[in-house]
């Protein structure tokens, strides 16, 4: 002010202190807009991310821990009525929340995708199945919703809690991409990633193109006891030690990625022993069995008939025929009592490290038990109980017991396809009153995503890294989880796989499956009355019919659903 003063008369100088002091006035009053404007609309993450006094530092949010298998049944664990071991998901369910009717997309690939990104999966580009590693573009029709791979018009669960401050980690299996390096975990928003990008692979000695990586990189396996479900765990537990030793107070987000007990049957020797003998009363008592048992747990309603046998007897099996499908089912069994073995000890690392508490796990399955393979199962039995093979399958028969009391499987969108347990647990989140509850309530995959969103106290954005992406679908399950008894869905919810169709809206379900020579036609189903789908009502509501599905062919338009004969049409020109 001394060299101005020089210059300027005493006027002057205040008239440029004033104007000094109003500049000053104005740029705080611009940052602070700023700032309030970057926190309440935000359109990109990464302008999120880059503020450090970001709000949602300063919050104690929960780790996340999600855990999904493959190709479960619905009712095969404990805690939803089976008959396997399976201790350490039952203590979840039993200090958590189950939902009954949480649904999946029938299918590995639609299922991760629209799990990942919170979306329908036609809207990341994976309609139908990402492209194997045999064949780069094998699923790639050149149509927006049949990509093969997971598009960018979306954010992936990864990208979404790492833009708000998680460090992101997972292990198992990926499935959404793999043919250039830019669709891999550690390109949508992993920091870590141990596990396989292809969609199935030998438990024993997973090898290229259906390896193990680590981050970016193709790791060999030479260890003779070499176990994925063991090996993805160690790796969760090991990510995990590296983030919370190095920085304690940031929160994270573990997906942890199975393929327990998608195919090949393959097991250890000690689990299989344990069932070994547990079979040879057949799928039809197995059956029965289990669906008492759902009714008595409270888990279904006695007036939900068991949908009708759909497997072959089992006493007109030769003795030899027996011993095999016996055992193909325990080592389907060994496969599920060791991924829970799996869970058992993840749980005990979190409470070493004192990071239980307040983890929120959940748990569910990506699509309905596996008929692939015919009636009896597929591939040579010869390879059963070796570390031998890829194909190798439990067939039809038992997977109508694993999924009681419903219809179909794997593929199918009738409840035995999309029905998948929920088991949520979260000590510090879930009052001791809700412990235990079962939910009936109605959610699905897109939900996760908004949960996470809620958790998380992040921000949906409109576009990421660019690129413009889809609203959110889903709803935040954590109003059910707190114990609110209202559904969160009012608006109808969607499916589409391989040309089966189907749509829920309250209490009614409209679905129909894809005739390859001739147009099935719509079933309609009271899901209050008949979740197992025996009494089709079509006939006598033809108005709900008409609504129904009027409202999926407007949904397929505008969510790049193709018909399935044209995709067909599509696939056959390629090969
Ligand atoms: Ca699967």
């Amino acid at each position: 002010m001394k060299k101005i003063s020089r210059f300027y008369t005493r006027k002057q100088n205040k008239i440029i202190l004033i104007v000094i002091l109003f500049l000053i006035s104005l740029v705080t009053l611009f940052s602070n807009e700023n700032c309030n404007v970057s926190f309440t609309a935000v359109n990109d993450l990464d302008d999120q991310a880059a503020k450090l006094d970001h709000p949602n530092n300063k919050i104690k949010r929960p780790n996340i821990v999600l855990i999904m298998s493959d190709d479960m049944g619905y009712s095969d664990i404990g805690a939803f009525g089976g008959e396997i071991d399976t201790p350490a998901l039952d203590e979840l369910a039993l200090n958590g929340v189950r939902f009954t009717q949480f649904y999946n997309t029938a299918r590995c690939c639609p299922t991760r995708a629209s799990l990942m990104t919170g979306l329908y999966p036609h809207q990341t580009g994976i309609g139908h199945m990402t492209n194997p590693p045999e064949n780069k573009t094998d699923h790639d029709v050149g149509l927006p919703g049949y990509r093969g791979f997971l598009n960018r018009s979306n954010i992936t669960l990864a990208e979404l809690l790492k833009s708000a401050g998680y460090t992101t980690l997972m292990t198992g299996k990926w499935h959404l991409g793999m043919s250039q390096k830019n669709q891999w975990p550690l390109q949508r928003g992993f920091d870590r990633f141990y596990g396989i990008l292809a969609g199935a692979s030998n438990f024993f000695k997973p090898k290229y193109p259906r390896h193990i990586s680590l981050n970016n990189e193709e790791i060999e396996i030479q260890d003779d006891e070499f176990y994925t479900t063991d090996a993805f765990t160690d790796y969760a537990k090991k990510f995990i030690g590296e983030t919370t030793s190095k920085e304690k107070d940031k929160p994270f987000f573990l997906y942890l990625a199975y393929t327990a007990p998608h195919w090949p049957l393959q097991a250890p020797k000690a689990e299989i022993d344990k069932y070994r003998n547990r079979y040879h009363q057949g799928w039809t008592q197995l059956r029965d069995e289990r669906y008492q048992r759902m009714i008595d747990l409270g888990l279904i309603e006695d007036e939900w008939e068991l949908s009708q046998d759909d497997a072959i007897d089992w006493d007109g099996l030769s003795e030899k025929k027996q011993e095999e499908m016996a055992l193909r089912r325990a080592i389907y069994a060994a496969q599920i009592d060791k991924m829970d073995q799996n869970i058992g000890e993840l749980v005990s690392y979190l409470k070493d490290i004192g990071e239980f508490d307040n983890t929120i796990i959940l748990f569910l399955n990506d699509n309905g038990a596996c008929a692939e393979g015919g009636m009896l199962g597929g591939g040579p039995a010869e390879n059963l109980e070796s570390k031998e093979g890829y194909f190798l399958t439990y067939g039809q028969a038992w997977a109508n017991s694993s999924n009681t009391p419903f219809r179909k499987y794997k593929h199918w969108l009738h409840e035995g396809g999309i029905s998948t347990p929920l088991i949520v647990h979260w000590p510090e989140g879930i009052k001791s009153k809700q412990r235990g509850k079962i939910i009936n309530h109605y959610g699905f995959l897109p939900d996760i995503m908004a949960t996470f969103v809620e958790l998380a106290n992040a921000k949906y954005p409109k576009t990421y890294q660019g690129n413009n992406i889809h609203s959110i679908v889903g709803k935040s399950l954590m109003p059910l989880i707190e114990g609110k008894n209202k559904p969160i869905h009012t608006e109808p919810i969607f499916w589409e796989h391989e040309g089966n169709k189907a749509v829920r809206l309250g209490n009614y379900k409209l679905v129909m499956d894809w005739g390859a020579k001739q147009q099935k036609e719509w079933e309609l189903y009271d899901m209050q009355q008949d979740r197992s789908e025996t009494n089709n009502i079509a006939d006598q509501y033809p108005e709900k019919v008409k609504e129904l599905s009027g409202l999926w062919e407007r949904w397929a338009e505008v969510n790049y659903v193709e018909s399935w004969d044209v995709i067909l049409k599509k696939m056959r020109e390629k090969r």
